[in-house]
């Protein structure tokens, strides 16, 4: 951490990626741990949007189990997300929250405007006019859409393999300008993201990684700190808020 510290200045640009390990300890379910939604379900079924046209019931009631997950009282966002938020809030220089998460406890946790890569959980998209809107209780096959009053065209506001993640462009040039990149609890099995160390890292930027164990773009990273993302993110924030 010293090195780090060592060669940043308050003034640098920080891109911050998060995963699903950030939320574990809120009580959300990771997608490749032991026992995560991958062992639970098959992805081709759930988050494809071949298997969307194939049975958007199923679909729908896995999106709608984990939108009903996200209002439990019991989950809450948790002291790392709490800490990037303060980062984002006392750093001098340009902060952006890049995460692939669905959930929203990096907004209930302060955080300003995560950027929502993957999408929101609560969130819908009209496949027929393209509306996006807030999306707090269930959807079905039945809805109508309230922008063009179609039936039938309302999904989860998430991205599925083979669609293109939002707001490439605008993580793209942060990557390129940034002089620091951090990633947290992030396997780094899924692309574009898992891209991210590598393109900033060849761009000039110093690359962190915060994980309960090392990801698969591991040896991109010019330092890794493993542990819980409860213990190891405010360690690292009360760090970087040395110096300022
Ligand atoms: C802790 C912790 C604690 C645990 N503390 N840590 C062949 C080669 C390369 C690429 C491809 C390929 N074939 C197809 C592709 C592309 C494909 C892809 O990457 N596939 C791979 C699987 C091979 N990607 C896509 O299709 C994407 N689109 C795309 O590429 O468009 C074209 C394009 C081209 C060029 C530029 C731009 C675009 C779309 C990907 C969509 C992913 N969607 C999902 C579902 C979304 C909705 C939902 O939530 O249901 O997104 S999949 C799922 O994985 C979800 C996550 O956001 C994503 C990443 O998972 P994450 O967050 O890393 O979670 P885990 O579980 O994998 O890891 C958790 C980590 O936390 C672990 O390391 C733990 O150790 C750690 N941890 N507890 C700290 N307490």
């Amino acid at each position: 951490m010293s090195t780090l510290t060592n060669r940043l200045r308050p003034t640098d640009r920080i891109v911050i990626l998060t995963g699903a390990g950030i939320s574990k300890e809120s009580g959300l379910d990771t997608f490749r741990c032991a026992g995560g939604i991958w062992s639970q379900v098959d992805l081709e079924d759930v988050a494809t949007p071949e298997g969307f046209a194939r049975d958007p019931d199923l679909v729908h009631r896995f999106y709608n189990d984990r939108r009903r997950g996200l209002l439990d009282p019991a989950i809450q966002p948790n002291a790392a997300h709490r800490a990037l938020a303060e980062l984002e809030r006392r750093w001098p220089g340009e902060v952006l929250l890049v995460t692939q998460n669905i959930d929203d406890l990096h907004e209930r946790g302060g955080s300003a405007a995560p950027l929502h890569m993957h999408g929101e959980l609560r969130k819908a998209f009209c496949m027929h006019c393209r509306a996006v809107t807030d999306c707090h209780g269930d959807l079905s096959v039945h809805d109508l859409c309230l922008t063009c009053g179609r039936k039938g065209g309302l999904r989860p506001d998430v991205v599925w393999f083979g669609e293109m993640p939002y707001q490439m462009e605008r993580i793209q040039r942060a990557l390129e300008e940034c002089d620091l990149f951090v990633s947290v609890g992030t396997s780094g099995h899924v692309y574009p993201a898992a891209g991210f160390v590598a393109e900033a890292r060849s761009a000039g930027a110093y690359t962190v990684e915060l994980n309960l164990e090392p990801s698969e773009g591991a040896s991109y990273f010019h330092s890794s700190i493993h542990g819980p993302a409860t213990q190891v993110v405010p360690a690292f924030v009360r760090d970087m808020l040395t110096l300022v």
